[in-house]
């Protein structure tokens, strides 16, 4: 168990295409058990294992932590879930837009249109195989991270003016941080 140094834009690696696991084995979970550490440390609901500079198509996701209530125990509320070698199979027609942010890109946050549900296939911690359709956060959760393991960042998906504005506004923080 381990919180891992996040990967921040400008990186490179956040630019890579992770590489599929082979075998979902006792080095493939303690990876997991490592991001669940870090995305929970970091206050994100998800994480990508780019974002930790494994270029594997691993992703934890816990859409609970951010809505712990005041004083009770986080860990009553958590739901902890996990994929390995996460693809999309199909994505609606049907469209909806979220105030999207990234632990790649601190403190930036931006509106991201994306399909409303898609349908996902997995492999467990345990090697199986799960496929189930997505709607809501966890929907749009899910494809900002199998974007990460394709290289991809949620400032891509909105205009170039945004995108400058963004970085600049990342650019100032660091400056004064
Ligand atoms: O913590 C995160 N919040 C978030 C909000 C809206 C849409 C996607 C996300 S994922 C993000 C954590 C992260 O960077 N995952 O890659
Ligand atoms: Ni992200």
């Amino acid at each position: 168990m381990a919180i891992l140094p996040i990967v921040e834009v400008p990186d490179a690696r956040l630019r890579e295409t992770a590489a599929p696991v082979a075998e979902v084995d006792d080095e493939v979970r303690g990876i997991v058990a490592d991001m669940f550490d870090t995305m929970y440390d970091a206050h994100g609901i998800g994480l990508a294992a780019v974002q930790v500079g494994i270029m594997r198509r691993i992703v934890v996701i816990d859409l609970q932590d951010r809505e712990v209530e005041e004083g009770a125990p986080r860990e009553a509320a958590r739901d902890p879930r996990s994929y390995i070698n996460p693809e999309i199979v199909s994505v609606s027609d049907e469209l909806s837009t979220y105030n999207e942010g990234c632990l790649s890109i601190p403190e930036q946050y931006a509106e991201v249109t994306r399909p409303a549900r898609c349908r996902v296939t997995w492999l467990d911690t345990q090697g199986q195989r799960h496929e189930e359709e997505f709607d809501g956060l966890l929907s749009t959760c899910m494809q900002h991270e199998i974007d990460h393991l394709n290289g991809v960042l949620f400032i891509d998906h909105i205009s170039r003016l945004k995108r400058g504005m963004l970085m600049k506004k990342l650019d100032k923080l660091r400056k004064l941080g």
